[in-house]
């Protein structure tokens, strides 16, 4: 990893517009005035006022590069507006408890956008943006680099990581500004640099924090019957999902490095599997299937008869999944797109006990537009994600 890329984001100039507004208890949620082209990103429950009591919380996609976050709680609903610019999409990361207010602070990310996150809070019966804790020389808000909020008996303190003096020997100096939440806001502690190697350096990017994500019901166990599955994200690198059966049985898979792509049946067998981007250079798929006789999660095999499911086949070629029932079996059509030439190569399997049986294999030549209406990712089946 270069520290190099580090840097960049951080000197990037961020575009940032935003507008708020409130609404009085019981009015109808006020649309956006491009509402027609409004679509819902994420809707998820969370302790926003910090009544104790969960409140709605829904991400739109406003259209260009406006996006919206709207609250209602018990007694208001509020929306806070925002522009990302360079195109970028804005994700929902997760809420969690950063500051020392009651209630959980909603973060969202964007991968190419400067600053990478938007922290709203409530206060006062409306959503605003959460403040920054001091660390940040030009202060344009949520910065590639990391924050690490933590809480001591009652206190809530917050760390700004930044990257100092860059060594030789792959140690780094790594610059934390610690902060105390005090009367309402971050007050700064003191400055100290520590040395990590590149590796630890890099768990210090994002926003490290116990972060929930959400909450989704979907049969993982097989039994027919809906298990609710938690997502969490316990620091900057780690995603656990917990699933808590019908029965009220309890267990769960931790994924280093790992992001959810979506759990859905795949293999036609009862109980859905978890798609698990694993977030390493390999460009690999995990699909897990929690098996009722171990009591574990277990590696659904590939077509190829692997533990991994690959993203691509060579550094140009992206590997596709489809699936589909044909005659009471679970077919999956590898689909392969070779990003230089108009090549495209298809393989076809019934889903046998224990393993993929190869039906037929063809290649085709197609136009962009026919490739782009292809199969992306993992496709004919619906993806829950929590
Ligand atoms: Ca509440
Ligand atoms: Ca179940
Ligand atoms: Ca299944």
């Amino acid at each position: 990893m270069k520290s190099n890329a580090f840097v960049i984001a951080a000197t990037s100039v961020a575009i940032i517009s935003s507008s708020v507004w409130s609404l009085p208890a019981n009015a109808a949620p006020n649309p956006a005035p491009n509402a027609p082209t409004a679509t819902v990103v994420k809707t998820v429950r969370v302790d926003v006022d910090g009544d104790g009591k969960s409140d709605d919380v829904r991400v739109s996609d406003l259209g260009g590069d406006r996006f919206q976050v709207t609250a209602t709680t018990a007694k208001a609903t509020s929306s806070i507006t925002f522009e990302l610019g360079y195109a970028a999409r804005a994700q929902w990361y997760g809420a969690a408890k950063l500051d020392g207010v009651k209630g959980k602070e909603l973060i969202l990310s964007a991968e190419g956008a400067n600053p990478r996150y938007r922290i709203f809070t409530w206060r006062k019966g409306a959503l605003v943006a959460e403040s920054f804790p001091p660390g940040l020389k030009n202060d344009v808000g949520w910065s590639y680099w990391g924050y690490r909020f933590f809480t001591v008996g009652k206190r809530s303190y917050a760390e700004y990581m930044s990257l100092g003096k860059v060594r030789k020997n792959g140690i780094d100096d790594v610059k934390i500004t610690r902060s105390a939440w005090r009367n309402g806001k971050w007050v700064k502690r003191y400055t100290s640099i520590v040395r990590k190697s590149a590796s630890k350096v890099l768990v210090s990017q994002g926003i490290v924090a116990s972060v929930y994500v959400g909450k989704a019901s979907i049969d993982v166990d097989g039994d027919g019957k809906l298990d609710a599955v938690t997502e969490r994200k316990p620091n900057g690198i780690t995603t656990t999902w917990t699933v808590v059966s019908a029965t009220g049985k309890k267990f769960s898979y931790t994924s280093r490095y790992g992001s959810l792509e979506g759990i859905a049946d795949v293999d036609g067998l009862p109980g859905a599997e978890f798609i698990i981007d694993t977030g390493t250079e390999a460009r690999l798929w995990s699909v897990l299937s929690w098996d009722r006789g171990s009591k574990k999660f277990l590696a659904l095999p590939s077509p190829e008869g692997s533990r991994s499911w690959r993203q691509f086949s060579d550094y140009h070629r992206s590997m596709n999944y489809e699936f589909a029932e044909v005659s009471g079996k679970r077919q999956l059509k590898v689909i392969e797109i070779d990003g230089v030439s108009d090549q495209v190569f298809f393989t076809t399997y019934l889903r046998e006990p224990g393993n993929w049986s190869k039906t037929k294999s063809w290649t085709e030549t197609l136009d962009s537009a026919a490739r782009d209406a292809l199969c992306h990712g993992f496709c004919g089946v619906k993806l829950t994600r929590p």
